[in-house]
């Protein structure tokens, strides 16, 4: 044994490692993506989800999620979670909260909705919906088909932090307490109330629906254009233009037909729902070909680009709130010489 090594080993034996030993393994030059890109069909998720409304009662299930797993701790990415869910006719998931905040996208309504922090949200298609941290949620179909939307959550994320709490409702339901679709009628109208703004960390709208956000992206098709995103925007926070909450980002955009979009590469990593339209994404050294309700996820610092056969809309939702808040936010967008 050299001295050296039995230096090291001396220090070990006192639970203390040689900072020199590991340097490289702890800073490097750039982030080091350990995901894989991955795409999921629709058409080869939903029969199952009807399935699963068989292969388990709602009272069982607490939530009927088919999780998009992609990481061993079955996130869609080392920081998010991403799942279909499937509330059966008459079925409510009943009342629980957590610190972990979700946001959903209605992939198909109907008369149904989910009631948040008080407030029922009525679910239609595309309709973007927050559950913010530690806010009780709960999921009732009064239709007469299954409802199925995508659940984003920060649960890798949050239980990294070892911060994690939930706890079921003691009555089963919550107590509504504001009119339905109160937030999106009293702050989705740009208008804010002069004195008493809420003083929480989310955004006070808890639904952004979805013929109010595809008119918005209308409207912007006479404008300018991102070469890499198409025409997009951010769920925004009314109070201050900050992201819907501290954790995650969400975003809706449009790739006008034929749109071939430049590369770019960022810290986030991001989960992509097709709510319109055909047409495909290259991440890294793939290709991926999607079409309408297809979901796919895009490593960290790891290019990619998105293009379009015909009109598309995308919806999607990342950690970049978290790492904005954290000062680790950071953007590359490549020009392509050839
Ligand atoms: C959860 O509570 C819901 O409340 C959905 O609808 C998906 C995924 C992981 C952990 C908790 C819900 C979830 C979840």
């Amino acid at each position: 044994m050299t001295s050296n090594a039995s230096f090291s080993d001396r220090v070990k034996g006192r639970s203390a490692v040689p900072l020199w030993e590991i340097f490289s393994d702890v800073v490097f030059p750039n982030p080091r993506p350990l995901l894989d890109p991955r795409h999921w069909k629709y058409t080869d998720l939903r029969p199952l989800l009807m399935e699963s409304l068989d292969a388990v009662a709602i009272e069982d299930a607490e939530r009927r999620v088919l999780i998009l797993s992609n990481t061993p701790g079955h996130g869609i990415t080392h920081s998010l979670f991403c799942g279909f869910q499937v509330v059966g006719p008459g079925e409510t998931a009943r009342c629980h909260r957590h610190t972990q905040a979700a946001v959903r996208f209605v992939v198909e309504g109907g008369n149904a909705f989910t009631a948040v922090d008080g407030e029922r949200l009525y679910m239609s298609r595309g309709d973007f919906i927050t559950t913010p941290s530690w806010t009780w949620h709960e999921h009732t179909n009064n239709d007469e088909t299954p409802l199925i939307w995508l659940d984003g959550l920060d649960v890798p994320l949050s239980n990294f932090m070892q911060a994690t709490f939930a706890e079921v409702h003691p009555a089963g339901n919550q107590e509504i307490l504001r009119p339905d679709d109160d937030s999106v009628r009293r702050y989705g109208a740009g208008m804010l109330p002069i004195e008493e703004v809420p003083g929480h960390q989310h955004s006070p709208v808890y639904k952004y629906p979805y013929d109010q956000c595809r008119a918005t992206l209308e409207a912007l098709r006479k404008g300018p254009i991102d070469p890499a995103h198409g025409h997009i925007m951010k769920y925004a926070d009314p109070r201050n233009g900050g992201h819907v909450m501290p954790t995650l980002a969400a975003y809706l955009q449009l790739l006008p037909e034929e749109f071939t979009g430049e590369a770019l590469r960022n810290t986030a990593s991001q989960v992509f729902f097709v709510v319109e339209g055909q047409g495909r994404t290259e991440i890294g050294d793939e290709t991926f070909e999607w079409s309408a309700n297809d979901v796919f996820v895009v490593p960290n610092w790891v290019w990619f680009s998105h293009s379009a056969d015909n009109d598309a809309v995308l919806f999607s939702y990342s950690d970049r709130a978290a790492l904005e808040n954290l000062g680790l936010w950071r953007e590359t967008r490549q020009w392509n010489p050839a």
